[in-house]
Formats: C-alpha cells, sequence, structure tokens
C-alpha cells in the first residue's frame, strides 16, 4: 500500500486498531510537552496517577505563557512545575528560554516521531516531519505514564504547494490562505499534509508557521516531508543524528485534495474577530493602526525577525505605533544581539519582549480602547488582546514591519529591501535553561504554594441527570469565552475555584451566578463549540460548576474530548433545528442514561416546554466507559485497580 507521511508515522506508531477513515486507533507518544498555563494541571494529575517516572522518551516543561509575574501566583506555578518536573524524569525549560513550540523545533522535535503536547499549536513541530498533536493535559498526564492516545483515524487532506512564493508574500499567507478557503470546522478530523513542488522552496521554520496555524482549521494536525531542507535545518542546529528522511509514496491517496499556487498568493490578513475571516492586504491598505505585535508561535523564527529588521533598519517607527516584539526563542534573540539586527529593530523603536507568548495571550500589551492592532500571531478571537473593543487583524511579518513603519496597514511587495534570509552558517546553540531531570528521584521536594488547589473530579454517571439550561451560545464559542485567559486570569491555572467566577462570562456575565444558584445544569451551544486552545480548564471549571451536559451542534475536537476526559457528555443535535426551540433556563431531565448511552443516541426531555429532542453521542466504547466512570482519571484508577487485583491473583 502506497502510505503518505502522516500515514507512514502513524503505522510505525499504531498500537491497536487500523488506519480506516473515522475508526479508533491509539498511537505510542515518543515525546510529551506542557507549557506553565496546561502543565500545572497535568502535572497534579499524573501525580494523582501515582506515576514515579515518565516512560516516554523525552518530556519537556516549558515556562512561556505567565511570565508576566504581577504577584506570586505564576512564579509558584512555575516552581511547582520545576520541581515535579526534576522528580519525574522531565526535562524543564525556563523562563526565558522562548515559546514552547520554538524551542522545541529548534531543539528537541525529531521527524518520524510522536508529540503530544498540552498546548493546541504542538503541530507545530509537523514542519519537520513530526506527528504532533495538540490534547488536553490529562491525556498529555497519560501519555506521559507510558499510556497510548486514541483518536478516530483522521482522513489525509492532500495540500499541493505549486511554484514559489513571490517576494514579500511568506508562509503565513499560505496557511492564511487555506484558512480562507477551508474555514475554522473545515480541518475537523483531518490531517493536513503538504506536498508538491513549492514544498522545497519552504525552510523548517517556515513550515512550523503552516502547521502551527493548522491548529486554527480545528485539524488534528499537519504535516510535511522530512527531505533536504529539514536536513539542513537540523544540521545547522547541531542535531544532524535526529535527521531521518521521511518522503510519501510515489501516488499515495489523499482523501481530499488541495492545490494552491505558491506564484499566485498575494499578502493576506485576518480580520476582526477569527482568523479564517481572510482578505487581501490590498483590501485593508490605508487603514490607520495603533498597534503591531510581531511574534508568538507562529511567526517569531530568527528568519522571520531578520526580515522585520532589515525592513526597519535605519527607519522609524509611525509616530502614532506602538511596535511590540516578542522574540521566539533564546536562541533567536541571542541570535540577532550577535548580528547586530537587535540594535535595528531597536533602533527603529521596537519595545523589544522577553522570548514568550506575551501579548498573543493578552499577558501585557494590551492595545488601547477601539484599537486597530496588527499582530503575527495566529488568533484574534474577541478579547484576547486584553482589550475587548479592540480590532486584531492577523498578518505576516512583511505586513507587519511596513506596516508599523507607515502607521497604516501596507503592502509589503514592490517596497521593501531583498528579503532573502539565507540560513544562518550555525544557529546558535546553548541549552543552558533546559534543566535535566534528577537522577534520583526520592531527593526531590516538590513545591506547591498556595495558588495550587485541587481539581475537582468527574462523579459516576447517574441514571437520570435533571437541571436547568445555565446558558445558550451562538456558533463558533472559543475556549477563549469559556474560559478567558486574560493576564488577570492566568495566574489562577492552577486555582479552579477563583476561575469560576469568570466562566463563560465574556458569551454571559451572570453565567456563574446562575450555575451556583442552581447547583448546575447544561450548556446549550451552536456549532464548533469549544474552538481553540486545549486547555482543560475550559471542562474543569464547568466540571466544578456543575455542569453535567453540553448540548451543542458540533465540537471542536480538543474541546469534546476534555469534555469526556471530566465526565461531562457532548451531546449533539440529530435535528439542529431543535435548538432554536430550547430557552434559557428551561428544565431538562436525561432518564435511563446508562442504556441510552449505550445505543449512541439519547433523547433529552425538555419538562418547561414538554417537547423532546433527540441527540447522538459519537463515542467508543471506551469514551463510554470513562463517562460512565465519571471521567478519564476515575477510568485509568480503576484500570490500575484491576490490574493490581489481577496480579495479586
Ligand atoms: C492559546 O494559544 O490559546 C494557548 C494559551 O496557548 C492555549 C493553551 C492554554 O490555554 O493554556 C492553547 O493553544 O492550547
Ligand atoms: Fe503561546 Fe500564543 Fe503560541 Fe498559544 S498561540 S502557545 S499563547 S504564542
Amino acid at each position: 500500500m502506497k502510505l503518505t507521511v502522516a500515514e507512514k508515522v502513524i503505522k510505525n506508531h499504531i498500537v491497536s486498531g487500523d488506519m480506516i477513515e473515522k475508526k479508533e486507533i491509539s498511537l505510542r507518544i515518543d515525546q510529551t510537552l506542557t507549557q506553565d498555563s496546561t502543565g500545572t494541571m497535568a502535572y497534579l494529575q499524573l501525580e494523582a496517577m501515582g506515576v514515579d517516572r515518565v516512560k516516554t522518551k523525552k518530556s519537556l516543561a516549558y515556562i512561556d505563557h505567565g511570565m508576566l509575574q504581577a504577584g506570586p501566583e505564576n512564579a509558584d506555578d512555575h516552581l511547582f512545575i520545576q520541581t515535579v518536573a526534576k522528580k519525574h524524569g522531565i526535562y524543564f525549560s525556563k523562563p526565558g528560554n522562548g515559546i514552547c513550540h520554538q524551542v522545541h523545533l529548534e531543539r528537541f522535535a525529531v521527524p518520524g516521531e510522536t508529540l503530544l503536547g498540552s498546548d493546541s499549536h504542538t503541530p507545530t513541530a509537523g514542519g519537520i516531519g513530526m506527528l504532533a498533536i495538540g490534547a488536553g493535559g490529562l491525556d498529555v498526564a497519560i501519555a506521559m505514564a507510558g499510556g497510548e492516545y486514541y483518536i478516530n483515524m483522521p482522513k489525509i487532506v492532500g495540500v499541493e504547494l505549486k511554484g514559489e512564493l513571490n517576494p514579500a508574500v511568506s508562509a503565513k499567507d499560505i496557511i492564511l490562505e487555506v484558512l480562507r478557503r477551508c474555514g475554522v470546522k473545515g480541518g475537523l478530523g483531518r490531517i493536513f499534509e503538504y506536498w508538491g513542488e513549492g514544498v522545497k522552496t519552504l525552510s523548517v521554520p517556515e513550515r512550523a508557521t503552516i502547521t502551527n496555524m493548522g491548529a486554527e482549521l480545528g485539524a488534528t494536525t499537519s504535516i510535511f516531508p522530512s527531505d533536504e531542507r529539514t536536513h539542513e535545518f537540523l544540521k545547522l542546529q547541531g542535531r544532524e543524528k535526529d535527521y531521518k528522511e521521511i518522503l510519501a509514496d510515489e501516488g499515495a491517496h489523499h482523501s481530499e485534495n488541495i492545490v494552491i499556487d505558491l506564484n499566485e498568493l498575494v499578502p493576506l490578513a485576518a480580520c476582526p474577530h477569527s482568523p479564517d475571516s481572510v482578505v487581501p492586504v490590498t483590501e485593508l491598505e490605508n487603514k490607520k493602526i495603533n498597534q503591531v505585535a510581531i511574534g508568538s508561535c507562529t511567526n517569531s523564527s530568527y528568519e522571520d525577525l531578520m526580515k522585520v529588521a532589515r525592513i526597519l533598519k535605519g527607519k522609524t517607527v509611525a509616530e502614532h505605533v506602538s511596535l511590540v516584539i516578542s522574540p521566539g526563542s533564546k536562541q533567536v534573540l541571542n541570535m540577532l544581539a550577535e548580528n547586530g539586527s537587535l540594535a535595528d529593530l531597536i533602533d527603529a523603536g521596537a519595545r523589544i519582549l522577553e522570548s514568550g507568548c506575551g501579548p498573543c495571550i493578552g499577558m501585557g500589551q494590551a492595545p488601547n480602547t477601539d484599537a486597530v492592532s496588527l499582530r503575527t500571531f495566529n488568533r484574534n478571537f474577541k478579547g484576547r488582546s486584553g482589550t475587548v473593543s479592540a480590532n486584531v487583524y492577523l498578518v505576516s511579518p512583511e505586513v507587519a514591519a511596513v506596516s508599523a513603519l507607515a502607521g497604516y496597514v501596507a503592502d509589503p511587495r514592490n517596497q521593501v529591501p531583498d528579503l532573502n534570509i539565507p540560513m544562518p552558517d550555525n544557529f546558535l546553540v546553548n541549552d543552558n535553561l533546559i534543566i535535566e531531570p534528577a537522577a534520583v528521584s526520592e531527593e526531590v521536594e516538590v513545591i506547591k504554594g498556595p495558588n495550587i488547589k485541587e481539581f475537582p473530579l468527574g462523579k459516576e454517571l447517574k441514571d437520570n441527570i435533571n437541571g436547568k439550561v445555565l446558558i445558550k451560545v451562538e456558533d463558533d464559542i472559543t475556549t477563549d469565552h469559556i474560559m478567558p485567559s486574560t493576564a488577570k486570569l492566568l495566574p489562577y491555572r492552577s486555582n479552579i475555584p477563583y476561575l469560576s467566577d469568570y466562566c463563560l462570562t465574556p458569551c454571559d456575565e451572570n453565567f456563574p451566578k446562575r450555575a451556583k444558584e442552581n447547583g448546575g445544569g447544561f450548556v446549550v451551544a451552536g456549532e464548533n463549540y469549544g474552538q481553540g486552545s486545549s486547555r482543560e480548564h475550559a471542562a474543569l471549571v464547568p466540571l466544578y460548576l456543575g455542569v453535567r451536559a453540553v448540548l451543542a451542534k458540533s465540537f471542536a475536537r480538543i474541546h469534546r474530548q476534555n469534555l469526556i476526559n471530566n465526565g461531562i457528555i457532548p451531546l449533539i443535535f440529530d435535528d439542529k433545528a431543535d435548538y432554536t426551540t430550547i430557552g434559557l433556563l428551561d428544565e431538562l431531565e436525561i432518564a435511563d442514561i446508562d442504556e441510552q448511552i449505550n445505543n449512541n443516541q439519547l433523547t433529552v426531555k425538555n419538562l418547561s416546554k414538554n417537547v423532546e429532542y433527540k441527540f447522538n453521542i459519537d463515542i467508543t466504547e471506551r469514551q463510554r466507559e470513562m463517562l460512565k466512570m465519571g471521567g478519564l482519571l476515575n477510568f485509568i484508577k480503576k484500570q490500575n485497580r484491576d490490574k493490581l487485583a489481577q496480579g495479586v491473583k
């Protein structure tokens, strides 16, 4: 059988199931990564599983999100993660070392291996030919413990790249074009595999920009082949030994096909407030801007920032524009410092931030009221910048830089210097901010500051569930709506009770109060509920508030799994028209749940309106068991107890 790159990696890692579209398979995981804002929960869960040392080839704990440190909370989280990592055999990347995805690509990602990360942009490593998937913290904890990762075999979408990009058109424009065509729900249940003559024209960091933002399609992951460009990148990183060629077999089959002629692409921008609201930059030309932010795991590589430095060199940022730049990693920042480009950026008036997520997740640099902010990031959901009234446009570094100078949205074609940035002779390698795990676990004390609180555990499913509709929301509700992550809230990622007062408040500020007064109940939602991040908090916090089921037209992949992992039932309307008839505070009942759930079909009675709705749940046998037991952790504990009991016999 002729295989694609993704299929080859899957085939090498498959533990159970067959590679048949939509059928459940489980994969052996070689590497894991966590970052601090999801990591605290993942490590509390690892501890709860009673695991001594991780069983993966390599596991990393990065600190890159909560770095504002306006109080002790973030630093307490960092200390917890540092000590828990040291104890359990996990490498720790200190704050300042860079954004997890950028550092992982540079220093750890290996073609042909599997990576599971508690961050939705984990597919960045697909740029190097790794099968890299984003998941909730609990799934990552299980992978660290040596468990497999379960998915339904995705469809493989072949994205053929023809030709070559024109000057000042960039990798960001390729992924914006894919988003323009497929939309934020278009990737569900799919892997986007890039192939064709255009692939070799793209460097590994450019490929990583594309696989990174493939997360915005809702895709399982995206992947490039591992070829001579991959070889070149790994060699310059001093990691030639990690190289392995992985090419698709000639004539390998893709279930769906997309063709992009790179020669015809133009600079694009995603308009507020969705990454798929894509238009040519020319349509926005001369729009006055207030802020430009360059960085994030999408566009903060050495190559990206060198282009920006070339554009800014000898010029000055427009009077009314604030330009902030957050380099993706210590390696990138250090190389810019060494070759003088950092001086060019500073000289032009850029505000240089430390290497981390920074403004991408609202950690500082919130723009002014009603601002127009141009960002090289991957998400422009309303309010994510920290300013609810701001309008955020997602663009390439080239567009961002020329616009920062002009003070207006500008087209970089024909007005910029030569942007052909050759690969450096060598990347500057210094892993002194990577802390190795302890040889003897017992010697390490795990330090838990007062901000580290217990997390809620789901309960066994009762046969009948009653409750009120606590909120009704529309399509495309993101996890940033469900559990906002501004500078004020991110420090409380290990404190579920505190976060509970902010759950779903961007949609309805009375939701937490209503949920508490009614002792929990139901959430009703439109299409693609839970799109965006992998944050498990978007399930854990509703669980804490007593949410038992979410009734939606459809769900985003990671969030749906997070709901199941935490014992919340994700129900899908059989007839989408029923959505309109359910009202806020309607009393709902699901009876005989145990039996109904076995049939994958559930009837929900609306006692207030005296009508019945049909839902399907479309879960696997394993997920069904999990829901019955109140979530994945209970399920794993039971499995362990069973194994122990068998051993005792
Ligand atoms: C994001 O970009 O939304 C985040 C913040 O990196 C999240 C993780 C989180 O919420 O902690 C993600 O992408 O999964
Ligand atoms: Fe960090 Fe932003 Fe990337 Fe999320 S998308 S990992 S917040 S840089």
